[in-house]
């Protein structure tokens, strides 16, 4: 699967942040002595042309130095998917490098992760990697989000109200997991892959029918339980990076860049409305973006591990 090919990556060294002045030998003369390729990669703020060159060519298996400056303000730059590659923040006027070989050949963005200007998010590069025929294998396509198609759900519109009032607050977890152990719990809703497949309503429901008797807010509470997971640190620092700035650091919709947006961004915290979405649907908007609702795309920047990671942290935002 996709793990293998990520895993084949290698990254030789990592960033040097130096500042520009020292660098009259890195920039004229260290191309001289080596045959590996060093490609200058000049960061502007995307109404002044975003990253330049903004697409560059390797082969797979070639070693090559890319270095960062900016020209403007300070941007971040990651590169992605899969990649782990982080170069921090760079300020105008210094330089952040990395060296690295890319053995499978495949399409990688290099992305600002600094909110730098209204339209930051627009502002990426792709690596395209060939092999040594020189073809380039076009991105993998995501099986999710075909699945999706197939059954013809349409990732653009929005839930259907709820049709049960599933109480006001927060549920609560603790109370969830003392609730589930005294309910009949349908075996599927401890199936990862049914619940990623449907919504906490729906479970709900089963979980209702299964438990005539019980006090509403033991069931909300079991459900809450079910899809709440701990979000690692990495996955919380992937959305302060990429999503806070619309959502909302606490996913509050309430985002500093939220009143520049074409649709108003989701707040995750609106807990009727999490209950009314199915995950791969989340996950498939990551992915794949708006349609002219100014939610980017990231399926170019995640893995899919990533992504899955990103849909529970939402519903860990939206049980808290
Ligand atoms: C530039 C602003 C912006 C950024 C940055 C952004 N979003 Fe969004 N997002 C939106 C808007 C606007 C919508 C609502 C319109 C739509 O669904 O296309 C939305 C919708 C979504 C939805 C769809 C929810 C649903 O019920 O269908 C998900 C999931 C989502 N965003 C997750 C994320 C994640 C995760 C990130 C970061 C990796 C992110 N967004 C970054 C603006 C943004
Ligand atoms: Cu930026």
């Amino acid at each position: 699967m996709k793990r293998e090919w990520l895993a084949r990556i290698t990254v030789v060294m990592t960033l040097a942040g130096l500042p520009l002045a020292a660098l009259g030998y890195q920039f004229g003369l260290r191309p001289l002595f080596s045959s590996q390729r060093v490609i200058d990669i000049a960061a502007a703020v995307p109404e002044t042309g975003g990253f330049s060159p903004d697409s560059i060519q390797v082969r797979a298996g070639e070693t090559v130095t890319l270095r960062f400056t900016s020209v403007d303000v300070t941007h971040g730059i990651t590169i992605g998917p899969g990649l782990g590659i982080d170069l921090g923040q760079v300020e105008p006027g210094k330089i952040h490098e990395v060296t690295l070989t890319i053995d499978h050949p495949g399409t990688y963005t290099f992305y600002c992760t600094t909110w730098c200007s209204p339209n930051h998010w627009r502002m990426r590069g792709v690596i395209e990697v060939s092999n040594p025929d020189g073809v380039i294998l076009s991105p993998l396509s995501d099986p999710v989000i075909e699945q999706l198609i197939a059954e013809g759900e349409n990732i653009d519109a929005m839930p259907t109200p709820s049709q049960t009032h599933i109480g006001a607050g927060s549920p609560s977890l603790a109370n969830g997991a003392a609730a589930i152990t005294q309910l009949h719990v349908p075996t599927e809703l401890y199936d990862t892959s049914w619940r990623r497949t449907h919504t906490p309503q729906q479970a709900f429901t089963l979980l209702r029918i299964q438990n005539i008797g019980a006090a509403q807010s033991d069931l909300v509470n079991a459900v809450a339980y079910l899809w709440y997971s701990e979000p690692p640190e990495q996955t919380v620092r992937l959305y302060e990076q990429n999503c806070a700035a619309c959502h909302g650091q606490h996913g509050q919709g309430d985002g500093f860049a939220a009143a520049t947006t074409a649709a108003k961004p989701i707040a995750f915290t609106d807990q009727p409305y999490m209950f009314n979405r199915r995950d791969d649907i989340l996950y498939a908007k990551i992915r794949r973006g708006g349609m002219g609702t100014d939610m980017p795309n990231f399926g170019t920047l995640f893995t899919p591990d990533e992504t899955w990671a990103l849909v529970d942290y939402l519903r860990a935002l939206s049980l808290q």
